[in-house]
This record gives C-alpha cells, structure tokens and sequence, in this order.
C-alpha cells in the first residue's frame, strides 16, 4: 500500500470515528443522565484523544526527515530559489537575480543513498518544495521569502524526481515543475 492510501485510510477511518460520535450523541440528546455523568465521558474522552494524539506523534515524528538525518553531516548541499512561476535549482548558493537566471530550468544530478541538504528559499511570496517519484511524494519543505529552510533528504532510487510547488502561489502555480536527477 503506498503511504497516499494509507493516509486516506486514516482519513476515512478518523472520518467514521466524528459520525459515529455525532451519532452517538445525538441519539443521547433528550435523555437525562446528569452533569456529573457528562462531566466523568468528557474526562474520559478528553484523556483517550490525549493519548492518541500522544501515542500518534510519539510513532510518527522520528520518522521525519528532520529528525532521522539530524545527526549526520550532509555529503552535498543544494540550494533552492523558488519564484513565480519557476524553481532554481543549484549546488552553489543562489543570492541574487542573475545567479537565479543562470539556474532555473538546470536539471542538477545528485548521487542515490547520499545525505543531500537542500537550502530552500523563495524571492516572492511563499511556496511549497516537494520531491515527487512516480507521482509519489517523498518529501517537502517550505520555500518562504526572507528564510532559508533546510530538508536533509537521501534518494534510495535513482531516476528522474519531479519537484513540484505545493503551495497554491498564483495563476501558473501549476506550472511550477522542476527535476532533479539521482545516479
Ligand atoms: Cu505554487
């Protein structure tokens, strides 16, 4: 199952968990059971979500990338501009608009299995960096304006990776596609 299915999986399984719930309380509503009844399920509830939640980012969170590849230094940085409509893309720092000319549209190789830092900016408004595989997101970060974001990342196939803005930044945002190749 690819982790798209998997999240829609949760999605509709979360989704199920709200209607039953509303159900539940509206099949309730009308009957007397008292404040304290009421007081002792909110509790109750209260302190299920809390571990849920608890118990869901406690699995999840050291699986990011920002925590797995915190420790180790990275083999190659990438730096990254993003603008209306288009990205930079370089393995040497993009600071103004000619260094921006110069890179967009550049396919850059990288190696597979290495630890790969991008640097990740953008010249206007805010807009999303992802890394997509077949249609397959494997990781993202934000390019804002007057901040550099870094996302450590190891490709662990070779190919062709399309980049994708995915944060909505216009009328072509759309068109916001780069790639970047891995050998
Ligand atoms: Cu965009």
């Amino acid at each position: 199952m690819t982790i798209q299915k998997e999240v829609f999986l949760f999605f509709i399984v979360m989704f199920l968990i709200i209607v039953l719930v509303f159900f539940l309380v509206f099949q309730a509503s009308g009957k007397s059971g008292g404040a304290q009844n009421v007081n002792r399920k909110r509790a109750i509830f209260f302190f299920i979500a809390f571990g849920t939640v608890l118990l869901v980012l406690g699995i999840t969170l050291p699986k990011t990338p920002y925590r797995l590849f915190a420790a180790e230094e990275p083999t190659q940085k990438v730096f990254v501009v993003a603008r209306q409509f288009s990205f930079a893309i370089s393995k040497f720092p993009i600071a103004n608009d000619d260094d921006f000319s110069m890179s967009a549209g550049v396919e850059i190789t990288v190696q597979k299995d290495e630890l790969i830092e991008f640097n990740v900016s953008s010249f206007d408004v805010s807009h999303g960096f992802s890394l997509y595989k077949d249609g397959v997101l494997k990781a993202q970060v934000q390019a804002m304006p007057g901040y550099v974001n870094r996302l450590r990342w190891k490709f662990s196939e070779s190919g062709t990776y399309d980049i994708l803005c995915l944060e909505y930044c216009g009328m072509a945002h759309a068109a916001m596609i780069a790639k970047i190749n891995v050998e």
